[in-house]
């Protein structure tokens, strides 16, 4: 394994420009660049053809290239590198756990998969410090794990146990905690996580500190009017967020290709005037990496970065979905990528930091904790009927909502800070 060479702030510099006119503004053209830390860049296109009264997709382009290899981190440590490692298979074995549990008829409802996601969803809320913040989507439940929630809470959720993160009232992921793990709960219409993110970046800021706020958005969903509020809001007012597009070249059942011109989803922080960068979604350290310097940028207080995770939804939009129009040799084609496997061979063979004996105990170790999880889970109670109806509206002031950090510091003129009194006033 080479010398693991000091962290320079080159590719950050180049993520700054990006928003940038590189040329003199003079000039009666200008040109921009997007970063794209990809190590391949796959060719091929999905199209839409009609057979008879039936409509199919087909894939053209070079399907037969060559896996790349991990793209080497700047920042992860060998330690680092083996905890994610852990985190993905923990997040993928999860879902497996859940499949099953959904085939025994023990979920009520459905279930998402971050199937072939497991690195973008683990390494990017890897880069977020505790106190920090987090807005998963449906697929992201690796991220909900790094945060800090067990996997017999995500079990139990979708089986609405009583003991669940929402008490058996909601059967999906629409949970969060803003006492301890300050995930704020996916919101189901897509974009709307994005301005409520950059509102928790605002309300930092109100606090006086500038903190990094992650959320996420799919190819389909980031087409969605509030995408461009949210994140335009962002921009101008300079606030940490760090939005993830997640590119999985579905939104649901329609391809990629058929919603939107642009080559790449990146080049979108163009019009924002804010940076963006092209990475491989399943290279956990390029999304580590990516998620890290956008993640200190947001510390430093220079505003959100938009990062474009290219990758594969390797499953239907839901557990209901068989994902047939999806061409096969594209399932193909990205399972040869599959992030987790890559990971591994990364870890066990390219630098070897972990014997094939040393990995084997890891994954003992992730089954022996599913097991226990999902045994604790199955076996917690379903809710009372009667807790049904207290609590889900406000009845008399029962649900006391303060303020986690304090009242907004707001400064009067002469830098003397307001009295409470004054300064919700003044915010009105
Ligand atoms: C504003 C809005 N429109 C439509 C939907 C219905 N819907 C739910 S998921 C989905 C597809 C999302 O695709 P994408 O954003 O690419 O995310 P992915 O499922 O691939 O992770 C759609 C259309 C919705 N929830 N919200
Ligand atoms: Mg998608």
């Amino acid at each position: 394994m080479a010398k693991k060479k000091k962290p320079t702030n080159k590719i950050q510099r180049s993520i700054s420009r990006t928003s940038r006119p590189s040329e003199n503004l003079n000039s009666a053209h200008r040109t921009y660049t997007i970063p794209d830390w990809r190590l391949e860049r796959p060719q091929f296109s999905v199209k839409q053809i009609h057979v008879g009264d039936e409509v199919r997709y087909e894939v053209t382009g070079d399907l037969s290239a060559p896996v790349p290899p991990i793209r080497e981190s700047k920042y992860l440590t060998k330690q680092q590198h083996i905890e994610l490692y852990r985190w993905m298979l923990l997040n993928r074995k999860m879902e497996a756990a859940l499949e099953n549990l959904y085939k025994q008829s023990k979920v009520v409802g459905g279930v998402y998969f971050g199937l072939g996601q497991e690195a973008c969803s683990c390494a990017s809320a890897y880069a977020l410090k505790k106190e920090e913040w987090l807005g998963p989507m449906i697929r992201n439940q690796g991220s909900l794990l790094v945060r800090g929630f067990a996997p017999s809470d995500i079990m139990m959720q979708y089986m609405a146990k009583a003991g669940s993160p929402t008490k058996g009232r909601d059967a999906s992921s629409h949970f969060g905690d803003i006492d301890e793990h300050n995930v704020v709960a996916p919101i189901s219409t897509l974009g709307d996580l994005i301005p409520v993110l950059a509102g928790v970046a605002l309300g930092a800021r109100l606090q006086g500190k500038n903190i990094a706020v992650m959320t996420y958005i799919g190819d389909g969903g980031q087409s969605t009017g509030v995408t461009y509020e949210g994140l335009n809001f962002a921009a101008v007012q300079n606030l940490g967020l760090v939005l993830f597009v997640e590119n999985n070249l579905w939104g649901y059942s329609t391809p990629s290709d058929m919603q939107f011109r642009v080559k790449d989803l990146a080049e979108r922080a163009i019009a924002y005037g804010i940076p963006g960068v092209i990475i491989d979604g399943t290279d956990a350290c390029q999304v580590y990496d990516a998620a890290h310097e956008a993640c200190e940028r947001a510390r430093r207080g220079e505003g959100p970065t938009l990062i474009e995770a290219k990758m594969m939804r390797m499953k239907g939009h839901a557990i209901h979905d068989a994902a047939e129009y999806v061409p096969k040799p594209l399932f193909d084609y990205w399972k040869k990528r599959d992030c987790v496997a890559r990971f591994k061979n990364y870890i066990v063979n390219v630098t070897k930091w972990l014997t094939p004996d040393q990995d084997r105990q890891l994954i003992e170790d992730v089954d022996k904790q599913l097991e226990n999880d999902r045994d604790f889970a199955v076996n917690s109670p379903m809710p009372e009927p009667g807790t049904a109806a207290p609590g889900a509206y406000c009845e008399n002031g029962c649900h006391e909502i303060k303020p986690k950090y304090g009242v907004p510091t707001v400064r009067r003129a002469n830098n003397t800070t307001l009295k409470r009194s004054e300064a919700a006033v003044h915010l009105e």
